[in-house]
């Protein structure tokens, strides 16, 4: 199980607060909008492959969700429509996808303790008048990092998902797989001539190179078809977001270590520095002047020149330097550790 990114951005946090009057603005900047833009991007503080499935009432939603989990987890039903709430199989002990599905707002959870790193949402049918699906799916695709659009062979064509849904949403191409299931239901020229269909169908919504598979999640007769292919499509994606963490920890760790870089750059060398301000101490004037002269700005300057007098204001300077490297080398540590497990949950 890949760990959650979440406490080395709070370590992050953490530094920026720290190293308020010791690191430089732009660098302090820099780490802080990393960390805002990875808190936004909530999809890869897990390392889990998170799932939507959507598609039009009895296309097999439901269906397919028990075929990827390899036992029944949802419902399915021949009467229509069967499932009225998103339901998510979730992996156990993930902080980053229990937050999600709450902030989503879906009460249907089944944990997981498989070795797979899947999650999946099983969504209500987007076909019924029953549901504000708009929002539902608004809400839904930021945070997947994929989603399966299943479609059956009758109604494939039924131009709600295409005009309502599809073609407002070409942007995330590269998330969508879609799938045509039952073709159980069909024979092979079939199957071929209903993909060319669909394909064009796809590419007149906007997509230009759709990834489209052919599967049977729950066949009359016999195994799933085609959903090993499927799940090798998601585990490509892993992959990529795998890679794209390594990438992301590494950003995080440079940023930490760069403020407390900066924390030990002076204008002067350091000796000058605690010199100049320890003859200052206890005049206004020339403390004010010596902190100018040094670029010392912000809550630092504010402590050293009200501590005049009372505390050394180089001891003050030295802890909170102290304070700040403690929390980089935490951030350092915590780094590490997700880097590592990020390397094992590759093989
Ligand atoms: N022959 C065949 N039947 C399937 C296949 N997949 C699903 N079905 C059947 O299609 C019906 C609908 O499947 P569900 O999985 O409940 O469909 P759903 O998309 O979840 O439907 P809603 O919850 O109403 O949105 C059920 O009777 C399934 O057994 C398949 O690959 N082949
Ligand atoms: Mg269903």
């Amino acid at each position: 199980m890949l760990r959650d990114l979440t406490p080395a951005l709070d370590l992050l946090d953490l530094a920026i607060v720290a190293s308020e009057g010791l690191a430089s603005d732009a660098d302090r900047d820099a780490a802080a909008s990393l960390a805002h833009a990875a808190r936004r991007r909530r999809e890869y503080l897990s390392g889990v492959i998170v799932v939507a499935i959507a598609g039009g009432t009895g296309s097999g939603k439901s269906s397919l969700l028990n075929a990827l989990a390899g036992r029944e987890i949802a419902s399915t039903s021949a009467l229509r429509p069967h499932t009225d709430k998103p339901l998510a199989w979730i992996p156990t002990g993930d902080d980053a996808i229990s937050a999600m599905v709450e902030a989503l707002d879906i009460d249907n959870v089944v944990e997981h303790d498989e070795a797979s790193s899947l999650a999946v949402v099983d969504l209500p049918d987007l076909d019924s008048v029953s549901h504000d699906h708009r929002s539902l799916v608004e809400a839904t695709l930021p945070q997947m990092d994929a989603v399966i659009w299943v479609f059956d062979p009758v109604k494939y064509h039924d131009p709600s998902i295409h005009r309502e849904f599809l073609t407002e949403m070409t942007e995330y191409e590269s998330v969508f797989i879609f799938a045509l299931n039952k073709i159980d239901c069909l024979d092979e020229a079939e199957v071929e001539a209903v993909e060319a269909h669909l394909g064009g169908i796809l590419k007149l919504d906007g997509f230009s190179d759709p990834e489209l598979l052919a599967i049977a999640a729950a066949p009359t007769d016999g195994e799933p078809i085609g959903v090993a292919a499927l799940e090798a499509s998601l585990e490509r994606r892993l992959v990529a977001k795998r890679a794209d963490r390594v990438k992301l920890i590494a950003d995080i760790r440079r940023a930490g270590r760069r403020l407390s870089a900066d924390a030990n750059v002076w204008t002067g060398t350091p000796d000058d520095a605690y010199e100049a301000i320890r003859a200052a101490t206890g005049d206004a004037e020339q403390l004010s002047e010596v902190l100018d002269r040094f670029e010392i700005e912000g809550p630092l300057r504010a402590e050293i020149e009200s501590s005049s007098g009372e505390t050394d204001p180089v001891d003050l300077w030295l802890r909170r330097r102290a304070e700040l490297a403690a929390i980089v080398a935490a951030l350092g540590v915590t780094c590490a550790e997700i880097a590592n497990d990020n390397a094992e949950g590759t093989t």
